[in-house]
């Protein structure tokens, strides 16, 4: 039979829940007798039941109605079940329980805790196992979850606002909105999409600014991660919405690497000129995302980078490109 007209289903309706299922992946389940479907199932909510025990849950109501026996069923499944007893118990062995035959997957677990071993788990059993059906897509579709796993480090995400003539913020720190409201909203959802936020301690002293996740629908709000050398008011709105890491060292290996064992996959940097450029400068940034603004601060900005083809240099190439209302829209990746 041709699955991916199914896989392609579980994928697409699996994206609905992007939100509220990070740090996890989205993961969507479906249940056939032939070509007809039993039931369906996703990764709703971090910390929640796997995509595959919703499917199944779902079908348990439909015994002696519109099937007899599992064993008459295939399983689509975008990732590899899972074979760890995490916040939930093992997706494969709930399968193997149930006594289903055929399973349909889209691509492996890249996550090391599973990694094929639910695969195995499904074949030890007898159970008919097909893999790499729309594979691109479940990673796509998983980009931070997939390049966390396969790097062994969070995907890093800089976005940087500047004025025409190059510029971050004034001279004397005056808090200064160079972009324009729409490209403000916008922000929201890149926050929205990470799973923690980076700062500094002079953006937080000078903009007090709340960084999370102003969205109108359901989101888990983005961790927050601080640098600073200096003492700072817990009082400021950062320290609202969402638990902080504090770190005093200046050692960006070292913080970045304190988030392998962890579950964030992403994390946005929203800093100033000179943290941005550490992060560019020691190579730590896979995307840039820079909002550029008709207005000019002129002779008392201070620049985002001290040449002109900096992002260049720093090995970027443009992927995209776009307007939002008077403002421009560029991304970078390497
Ligand atoms: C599945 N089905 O729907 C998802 C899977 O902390 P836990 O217990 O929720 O486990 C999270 C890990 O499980 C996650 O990092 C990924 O490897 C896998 N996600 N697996 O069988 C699902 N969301
Ligand atoms: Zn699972």
């Amino acid at each position: 039979m041709n699955y991916e007209k199914f896989m392609l289903q579980a994928i697409t309706n699996a994206n609905s829940f992007k939100y509220t299922a990070k740090p996890n992946p989205v993961v969507g389940a479906i249940l056939l007798k032939d070509k007809k479907i039993i039931s369906e199932g996703y990764h709703e909510r971090f910390g929640e039941n796997h995509a595959e025990i919703n499917a199944l849950e779902e079908a348990k109501k439909q015994i002696g109605k519109t099937f007899k026996d599992f064993s008459e069923l295939t399983l689509i499944c975008t990732l590899e079940p899972c074979s760890h007893q995490g916040k939930t118990g093992s997706c494969a062995k709930e399968i193997v329980k149930t006594g289903i035959k055929n399973i349909v997957i889209g691509s492996e677990d890249p996550n090391p805790k599973v990694a094929g071993k639910g695969i195995e788990i499904l074949k030890k059993n007898k159970l008919k196992v097909t893999t790499g059906i729309l594979e691109n897509l479940v990673e796509k579709q998983n980009k931070f979850f997939f390049f966390k796993h396969k790097n062994n480090k969070p995907y890093i995400t800089l976005k940087i606002a500047r004025s025409v003539d190059g510029k971050s913020h004034y001279k004397n720190n005056e808090r200064t909105f160079i972009t324009n409201k729409s490209s403000r909203t916008d922000v929201q959802t890149i926050r929205a999409c990470h799973d923690a936020i980076l700062t500094g301690g002079n953006t937080l002293r000078y903009d007090n600014p709340r960084m999370n996740a102003r969205v109108n629908f359901p989101c888990n709000q983005p961790r927050k991660i601080l640098l600073t050398s200096k003492s700072y008011d817990e009082k400021l709105h950062f320290f609202k919405d969402a638990h902080v890491d504090v770190f005093h060292t200046k050692n960006l290996q070292k913080i970045i690497s304190s988030y392998v064992p962890s579950d964030i996959c992403s994390i946005l940097v929203e800093a100033g000129p000179k943290l941005a450029n550490a992060f560019l400068k020691a190579n730590y940034v896979d995307e840039l995302i820079i909002f550029t603004s008709k207005k000019k601060l002129g002779e008392n900005g201070i620049n985002w980078f001290s040449e002109v083809n900096a992002v260049e240099n720093y090995g970027f190439k443009l992927e995209s490109s776009y307007k939002i209302d008077t403002d421009l829209k560029e991304i970078f990746t390497k």
